[in-house]
């Protein structure tokens, strides 16, 4: 069935019953002495590249490469558009390695017609902090596929995530692969109902007209938490501690340092947004909202191409009730111009989606851990990770 994931230590799904088999790695560390220090072969009219980012040219060639290739859904009428800024903010974290931002080029016209990167990351599995590499989009061009050269990709990916003595990865897809620590559902709150009824992405609700549907998403213009304010600098500190805390109660969730949320949760125009409440009295930090900017290419449209998704990120409600904290995120969207907020069902997330009008979408995204085993698959709410 599985060709080359039966032969990577990852669960299995003949072992998914079995009890007696011990929660951590799979396999230990090999001497990195016994890591292959040559590349894996391609198929010969192929070579790698190492794709630097910072350099303008071959960031265009990647965002080009994803914009065509990349994920669809499964009617192919939208496809993912990661921005340019956004794929730089994503690969360069604290401590990245260029090395593991992998592309395969064409040797005769030097065409990139795939990819694959990684990024390093501490996440918690139960009470054991493990520093992985977070895998992330994958692509080969469409005219390329099922030609086996995803496997190559990685195993070539791993094999200089060791080289940097890392023996550990997540990811998430949303197909079923050897096998999900946990499948999420993707919940989609409507913000501009028409033009994504227009567009395909919802339909018309039975009984509804298209005036009572604009109105039943109707929102605020203004948020209604008093010192609900756009998170800054100067509170990276308190805003750590708060996600710290909060996401010691999951079962899988990142160790988020300073560092870490200076550059995963400070604004960045068009990427990232963070919003927090500060108690009007003790200015206490109490409870922080973000979301991700991921707009999709709306595909074979005569009247628009682009679908304004935001998607949310990590959320933390110690005062201001979960439904109130995230109706505010969705008027703040809004007002952004986003057609759609996006969520998963992980973390406290089941506590206001239907409340606040979030419908369940027709894909799911599971997460999977590479050479780390975890007893049982997961409820989504014990799950305290988001991937890009
Ligand atoms: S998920 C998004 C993946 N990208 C897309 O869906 C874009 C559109 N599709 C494509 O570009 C987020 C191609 O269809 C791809 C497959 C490239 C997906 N993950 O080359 P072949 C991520 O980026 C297996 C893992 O012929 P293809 C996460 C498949 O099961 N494996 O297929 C990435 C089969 O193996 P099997 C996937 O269609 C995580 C083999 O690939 C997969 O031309 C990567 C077929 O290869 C997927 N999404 O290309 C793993 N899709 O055993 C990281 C298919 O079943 C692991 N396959 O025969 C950790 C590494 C680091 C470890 C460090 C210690
Ligand atoms: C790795 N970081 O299928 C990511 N999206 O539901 C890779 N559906 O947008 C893995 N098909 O349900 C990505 N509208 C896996 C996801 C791939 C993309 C994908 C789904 C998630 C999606 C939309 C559009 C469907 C179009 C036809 C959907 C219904 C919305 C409706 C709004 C009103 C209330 C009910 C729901």
């Amino acid at each position: 069935r599985h060709k080359f994931w039966e032969t990577q230590p990852v669960g299995q799904f003949k072992d998914l019953g079995n009890a007696s088999l011990p929660e951590g790695p799979i396999e230990p560390p090999t001497p990195l002495t016994e890591v292959k220090q040559e590349p894996y072969n391609l198929p010969s009219p192929y070579e790698w590249t190492t794709c630097d980012l910072d350099s303008e040219d071959m960031c265009s060639e990647v965002y080009l490469l994803l914009t065509n290739n990349y994920v669809e859904d499964d009617e192919n009428m939208f496809r993912f558009n990661y921005s340019k800024e956004f794929l730089r903010w994503a690969l360069h974290p604290p401590g990245y390695y260029k090395s593991w931002h992998i592309g395969v080029r064409v040797k005769t016209s030097k065409k990139l017609v795939a990819f694959i990167t990684g990024v390093p990351a501490k996440i918690r599995a139960r009470d054991t902090i493990v520093v992985m590499a977070e895998i992330n989009f994958l692509c080969v061009h469409k005219k390329l596929r099922s030609k086996r050269l995803a496997p190559v990709m990685i195993k070539e990916v791993t094999r200089r995530v060791h080289l940097e003595n890392i023996w550990q990865a997540a990811y998430t897809a949303g197909v079923v692969l050897p096998t999900p620590v946990s499948t999420c559902q993707y919940w989609h709150r409507s913000l501009n109902p028409k033009k994504l009824i227009d567009v395909g992405f919802s339909r018309l609700g039975a009984r509804m007209t298209m005036s009572r549907t604009i109105k039943l998403y109707k929102l605020p213009d203004q948020t209604v938490t008093p010192g609900f304010r756009k998170m800054e600098p100067h509170d990276v500190p308190a805003v750590t501690r708060l996600l710290r805390d909060y996401l010691k109660q999951f079962v899988v969730a990142p160790d988020f340092d300073e560092n870490d949320v200076e550059h995963w949760l400070l604004s960045k125009e068009g990427v990232v947004d963070s919003y927090l409440v500060e108690s009007p009295e003790s200015h206490e930090i109490t409870d922080f909202c973000s979301f991700y900017t991921l707009p999709s290419s709306i595909l074979g449209n005569q009247n628009y191409s682009t679908l304004k998704a935001a998607y949310s990120y990590y959320n933390v409600s110690t005062k201001t009730p979960w439904i109130q904290l995230m109706n505010d995120a969705l008027i703040v969207a809004k007002k952004k111009d986003f057609d759609v907020f996006n969520a998963l069902d992980v973390m406290h997330n089941e506590t206001f989606l239907k409340e606040l009008k979030f419908g369940p979408g027709d894909g799911q995204l599971h997460y999977y851990l590479y050479n780390y085993r975890i007893k049982h698959v997961l409820r989504p709410s014990e799950l305290g990770l988001v991937l890009l």
